[in-house]
């Protein structure tokens, strides 16, 4: 039984508060209702001296909320010690509520009475326990649990968790953001004015993924094929686009930025290496998801026709799969969706390996990353020699109210709140007024002329 004594003792020795380094709005303390452990003098009562407690899993929760419209999943780990719980990122957003029932009928029992001290014991017999395992529904529900732990460790241990990773080796995260527009020009514009808010890396697309919008009359939608939110891909529209777009960058900013492109894996394989060798010229910081997971082989070929940095990995889901990119050199960026593999765990064994090759992270921060998802990811930014650039989202002050500690941007760099664990709460009265709607999966639907489907 927790002494209540001994720790109101403790809650009045913390100097959270005023530890915690103002960054705007963010400099909020989300973290002051629980007392580290204290090592030296078993704190709390509850252990032998020095000696960590068993803190017990009472209940693994799930949350949902969507205050940009976007179906976020949120997963809170309870324990036995008074308002001592942490967050994870679980969301998919193509599938929300699959996500939410592999936490609330599976992963809520299977967790509660366990020892939430230890992380990998919990995350390697949950990954083991479906027998069949490595879906993208699992392991985001697993990494809802494994940030969570993770954000509990750190409040146990009174640190940020990057400082349970090895602590900083950058004083913060080099990031990129998104610059689009119908036609490149308009890319070029918006470019100019993330350029102008501070940022160094640009991402520049033409109109969406593929440029569908560039894509006239299809054939099948005039033969009555398909269905009427389908869009439509033309290769050769985009090759032009992408061609042109990154030939006006150079001219309008020479090289004062970096830029970065996804292609998204719509073109055929030859397709995607023709445009890549053109775009050499213009030197891309790097070149997105040329092929599809199904066609890894092709990446042996590109390597040998271009010097373009490739990053790759956003839909790959289990950590064993970064073995032969790793070992044959396949890509230069990691492009890892943390929440997608399981969590903080694996991404961490993936980030060390790729130290081994000179292969460097670029996690995966679309806005179907909770902020959760976003601190996740900067935590460890902050602590592997291998980091290479960060993905951002420019949230909205009403997602940084359901999220108090969201990360902060300033200069195009972004900042943790520096509190315990992962220095990020969600308010669940908040989150309450914007339920998910609806499922986001029709941008996925994508054709050729023809109306064969093409695959991202
Ligand atoms: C990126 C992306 C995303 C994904 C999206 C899928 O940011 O690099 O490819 O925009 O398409 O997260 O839902
Ligand atoms: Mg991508």
């Amino acid at each position: 039984m927790t002494n209540r004594r001994d720790l109101l003792k403790a809650f009045s020795l913390l100097p959270l508060a005023a530890a915690a380094p103002a960054f705007g709005k963010q400099s909020i303390n989300n973290n002051t209702r629980f007392a580290p452990f204290d090592y030296a003098h078993g704190r709390h009562g509850r252990g032998e001296l020095g000696k960590l407690p068993k803190t017990i899993i009472k209940k693994v929760r799930v949350i949902t909320t969507a205050p940009y419209g976007t179906g976020l999943v949120i997963v809170k780990v309870e324990t036995d010690q008074p308002g001592l719980y942490g967050v994870g990122c679980a969301t998919f957003t193509q599938r929300v509520k699959p996500v939410v029932s592999a936490v609330a009928d599976f992963l809520d029992g299977f967790c509660r009475g366990k020892d939430a001290n230890n992380i990998e014991d919990i995350w390697q017999t949950a990954y083991q326990s479906s027998f069949w395992r490595n879906g993208p529904v699992l392991n985001n529900a697993l990494s809802g649990v494994d940030m969570a732990l993770w954000d509990i460790k750190g409040k146990l241990a009174g640190m940020p968790v990057y400082q349970l990773l090895g602590g900083k080796v950058r004083f913060a995260v080099d990031t990129y953001s998104h610059a689009h527009g119908p036609t490149p020009t308009a890319a070029i514009d918006h470019a100019e004015k993330l350029k102008e808010k501070g940022f160094r890396n640009i991402r520049i697309q033409t109109g969406g993924y593929g440029s569908t919008h560039l894509a006239k009359n299809p054939a099948y939608k005039q033969h009555g094929f398909g269905y009427p939110k389908d869009s439509t891909m033309d290769p050769v529209a985009y090759k032009r686009g992408v061609l042109e777009m990154f030939k006006l960058a150079r001219k309008r900013f020479g090289d004062s930025i970096e830029l970065l492109h996804d292609m998204h894996e719509r073109l055929e394989p030859m397709d995607a290496i023709d445009l890549i060798k053109k775009l050499e010229q213009y030197r891309p910081f790097y070149i997105e998801d040329p092929f599809s997971p199904e066609n890894m082989r092709w990446f042996a070929t590109l390597r040998e026709q271009c010097a373009v940095p490739i990053a790759m990995g956003e839909l790959l889901n289990n950590p064993h799969e970064w073995v032969d990119p790793m070992v044959n050199r396949w890509f230069d960026f990691i492009r890892i969706h943390i929440s997608q593999i399981g969590g903080i765990t694996p991404a961490m064994k993936v980030a060390r390996l790729g130290e081994w090759f000179n292969v460097r992270t670029a996690w995966h921060g679309p806005g179907d990353t909770s902020p959760v998802g976003h601190a996740a990811n900067a935590h460890i930014d902050l602590a592997v020699w291998n980091f290479g650039i960060q993905e951002c989202q420019l949230f909205s002050e009403r997602t940084m109210e359901v999220f108090p500690g969201t990360p902060t941007i300033k200069d195009g760099y972004m900042f943790v709140n520096e509190t315990p664990g992962l220095g990020i709460d969600i308010d669940e009265n908040e989150a309450r007024k914007y339920p998910v709607k609806d499922y986001n999966y029709d941008w996925t639907q994508v054709r050729k002329a023809d109306g064969t489907p093409v695959r991202p």
